[in-house]
């Protein structure tokens, strides 16, 4: 009955949602996800229990609360830009962005870049400047080449935070990460070793080769992998498919060819995973190569399994809907003054939850969503209808 009320809401919410695309076309967000996404999997199965270093979710401590707590209601107008367009992730994190600015009656506008590069969305924050938006959250191909043109946003008065993947410290109010970077680089570092039994080649398939949020993440793993638990692990190279599905799949050849011994392919990336796990199998090696990193499972579920006919026997991700809500209410909450972005900062978002303002390791401040979900043979299929 609730999601019933709730899906002809966000009908009518879409039919007045304003959406711009970088290249001047206009185009129709995809319905918004499932209210379930909010959920972690009822058993996170996955081999390694993410540590946990979950500070944006605990409780704020009551005498904290005055703090914590402010008005998220608005009349604004609030600017999306994604990576890029055509990543169906990309595509969900604006689902949870547009109904949390809706639901507290702000204006919802998306730029979709048309690929994942500095250029295209520095034309993005240059469209939103001139749209006279009153924020700007933004998930970054580059950290420092995005700063001219958000310091010439935050000059015209706009508020700017990240989401996903930051921008350097000085071009943002605050960066609203998915999982922390330490937790995500042991995390898959570890199923790495677990998957090819601790020796042998491996290779990563990554997005593009100035995306910050997949460079942290890799930057993590090889610090992970200078112990000696990883000393049978050979890392052969790290690939850069750009968030695009044919050059994912073109750098996927190009490891088997390079590297035929090659035993697991890290891929930290949605458009990546799915690329060579598809790739994988139709050369018929899912006995001998195995591929895992970060996947939705919407995607993924074909790929995952134990036997020697699937080559993902486990994967990550946390929920990319809850990641845009979270920008959303994050977005509203710089606007009015709720918070500043600041260290020690925090909100309640509209469900009760209340978000903390951390240190980031790069010198800003970032709000943490949460620890990153296994997908796995198990929960896949409850799963893969959600994100
Ligand atoms: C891709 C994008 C995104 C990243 C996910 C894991 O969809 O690169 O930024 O967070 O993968």
């Amino acid at each position: 009955m609730k999601k019933k009320v709730l899906s002809a809401l966000l009908c009518v919410s879409m039919a007045a949602t304003m959406l711009v695309g970088c290249g001047g076309k206009e185009e129709a967000a995809d319905p918004p996800a499932k209210e379930e996404a909010t959920e972690a999997p009822a058993e996170d199965t996955a081999k390694e229990e993410a540590p946990a270093e979950d500070a944006a979710k605990e409780e704020a401590p009551a005498e904290d609360a005055a703090a914590g707590t402010g008005d998220l209601t608005t009349d604004k107008t609030y600017c999306l830009i994604v990576k890029s367009a055509g990543n169906p992730y990309n595509q969900k994190e604006a689902d949870g962005f547009k109904e949390a600015i809706e639901a507290q009656g702000g204006t919802f506008v998306l730029q979709e870049p048309a690929a994942a590069d500095a250029e295209s969305q520095i034309t993005c924050i240059n469209n939103a400047i001139s749209q006279g938006v009153d924020a700007i959250a933004i998930a970054a191909n580059d950290a420092d080449a995005l700063q001219p043109a958000l310091t010439e946003a935050k000059n015209s008065g706009i508020h700017v935070l990240a989401l996903d993947s930051a921008t350097n410290a000085a071009s943002r109010e605050v960066f609203c990460n998915q999982a922390g970077i330490t937790q995500v680089g042991e995390t898959l570092m570890e199923a790495v070793k677990d998957i090819s039994g601790g020796e042998g080649k491996w290779a990563i398939l990554s997005a593009a080769s100035t995306a910050t949020n997949q460079n942290s993440w890799i930057d993590s793993m090889k610090s992970v992998m200078e112990g000696s638990d990883y000393a049978g692990l050979e890392l052969v190279g790290v690939y850069y498919g750009d968030d695009e599905y044919q050059k994912s799949v073109d750098q996927t050849d190009a490891i088997l060819a390079e590297h035929p011994d090659v035993k697991v392919i890290c891929a930290p990336t949605t458009v990546g995973i799915m690329a060579a796990a598809k790739v994988v199998e139709d050369k018929g090696l899912a006995g001998s190569v195995k591929v895992t990193g970060l996947g939705l499972p919407s995607e993924m579920a074909d790929y995952i399994g134990d036997g020697d006919d699937k080559s993902c026997p486990y994967m990550f991700l946390w929920n990319p809907i809850d990641l845009g809500r979270l920008a959303g209410y994050t977005a509203i909450a710089l606007v009015n003054g709720v918070i500043t972005g600041a260290e020690g900062d925090s909100f309640t978002a509209p469900d009760g939850t209340a978000y903390n303002v951390t240190a980031a390791s790069d010198g800003g401040t970032e709000i943490i969503l949460g620890p990153p979900f296994g997908f796995n043979p198990e929960n896949i299929e409850e799963w893969k209808t959600v994100y």
